[in-house]
């Protein structure tokens, strides 16, 4: 069965721009729930541990120096499926490939800086999520 449960991260460029709050309103009524959140920075080298899946390919020096660049705002979601539902909801990892009303669509400015991650599996979600938040931080 599905789990309930994802993770993202809205990207520095997004949180720079304001856009955190208007990309969380529609998290939230697209109906997921806010189970763990934070703002902070990540360290190159956490950014680097963090996307260390993708160490071989051209873009890591790019993403990571991206990543690296401003604050995130880190949150662990509940909703029914919500690996897949919030993939759906943030578009292509492309946003020139993402459909209309998208998040990605509607906010990221390149591939590179594409406004919001969203786990891929069900595995990596716990990962990703133990990645950033303590049992004592989840509600
Ligand atoms: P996604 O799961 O949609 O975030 O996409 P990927 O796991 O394939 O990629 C992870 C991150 O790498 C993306 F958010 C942006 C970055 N990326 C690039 O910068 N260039 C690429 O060609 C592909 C991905």
């Amino acid at each position: 069965m599905a789990t309930n449960r994802t993770f993202t991260m809205v990207k520095p460029l997004a949180v720079t721009e304001n856009n955190a709050g208007a990309i969380l309103q529609m998290i939230q009524k697209a109906g997921f729930k806010i189970v763990a959140m934070k703002q902070c920075r990540l360290s190159k080298e956490a950014a680097g541990a963090f996307y260390a899946v993708h160490k071989e390919r051209p873009f890591y020096g790019e993403l990571v120096d991206s990543m690296s660049s401003g604050p995130i705002v880190a949150a662990i979601l509940e909703k029914a499926d919500a690996v897949n539902d919030f993939r759906k909801l943030i578009g292509a990892t492309d946003p020139a490939k993402a459909d209309a009303a998208t998040i990605r669509k509607l906010y990221a400015r390149s591939i590179s800086d594409n406004a919001v991650h969203g786990s891929d599996s069900d595995e990596n979600a716990k990962i990703e999520g133990d990645f950033f938040f303590s049992m004592l931080e989840r509600f």
